[in-house]
């Protein structure tokens, strides 16, 4: 049991979700290392949302509202660190949830729907009749109506390949990743350089406060945003953090 007072309550508490998510097996083993490495960015962001990681949240915002068809990829870290969460910005942007896991299993896949379910999330895809072109068998799977044909895909925590293989499909892909390096970030259209914990309930925030703007408010703040820019600022973040910690 975690003390409340404890310094680190909130870190330590976020990785017991991913240990209990291991443990159900609803996360994968490699699940841990993944969090690890999240953290340690997320302690060299001095553990806060920076102002780019905001803009990055309102642009995602409005990319989902604008959206003909967007889909969150849910995968096994998700499913432990953001349930709720997740539906909730599934509902407001009216994106249906999809299951889409980089080490796949079917009795994982299985689970995590359960609990999505037994939280209430309503829409979801859960087809896998179709493949991502350019990715293995197992690793691209995906149903025809949901990721498969989406203009938009929210991926939390997703790996290069993937994440360059929907993009190479025409799509605007959102990715949320503390490392502003990793293959993910640097091909994704738009990257949240922040922890999902902090960053899901953010886009939900901005996207209830769009929601009855106009579309051309709504693409005006998208046209305005440049992915290498916030991802260079995210670096400029890092170093700024550091040298106040050397003062
Ligand atoms: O459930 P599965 O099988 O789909 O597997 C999911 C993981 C995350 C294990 C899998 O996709 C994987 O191995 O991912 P990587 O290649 O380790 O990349 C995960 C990225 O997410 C890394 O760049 C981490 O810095 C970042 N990350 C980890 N935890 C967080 C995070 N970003 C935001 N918030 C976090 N809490």
């Amino acid at each position: 049991m975690i003390p409340k007072n404890h310094p680190r309550y909130e870190s330590l508490m976020t990785r017991e979700l991913i240990v209990e998510g291991v443990e159900k097996g609803i996360t994968s083993i490699h699940g841990l290392i993944a969090q690890g490495r999240g953290e340690a960015f997320d302690y060299l962001l001095g553990e806060k949302t920076s102002k780019n990681a905001l803009k990055a949240e309102k642009v995602a915002a409005a990319t989902l509202l604008l959206a003909k068809k967007p889909v969150i990829s849910v995968n096994g870290n998700v499913a432990a660190l953001v349930p709720a969460e997740i539906i909730k910005l599934s509902e407001i942007v009216n994106a249906p949830l999809e299951v889409n896991l980089f080490h796949r299993t079917e009795d994982r896949v299985k689970k995590i729907i359960k609990r999505l379910r037994s939280l209430g999330a309503k829409k979801m895809f859960t087809k896998t009749d179709a493949l991502i072109p350019g990715l293995s068998h197992e690793r691209g799977k995906v149903d025809s109506d949901g990721i498969f044909s989406a203009d938009v895909v929210l991926v939390p925590l997703e790996d290069g390949d993937r994440c360059k293989a929907l993009v190479d499909m025409g799509k605007s892909v959102i990715a949320i990743d503390l490392n502003p390096l990793s293959r993910t970030a640097q091909c994704a259209t738009i990257t949240i350089v922040d922890n999902i914990i902090r960053a899901v309930p953010n886009i939900s925030k901005f996207a209830q406060e769009l929601k009855s703007s106009n579309e051309e408010a709504l693409r005006e703040i998208i046209t305005e945003f440049n992915n290498k820019k916030n991802l260079a600022h995210a670096i400029d973040d890092i170093e700024a953090h550091l040298a106040s910690r050397q003062s």
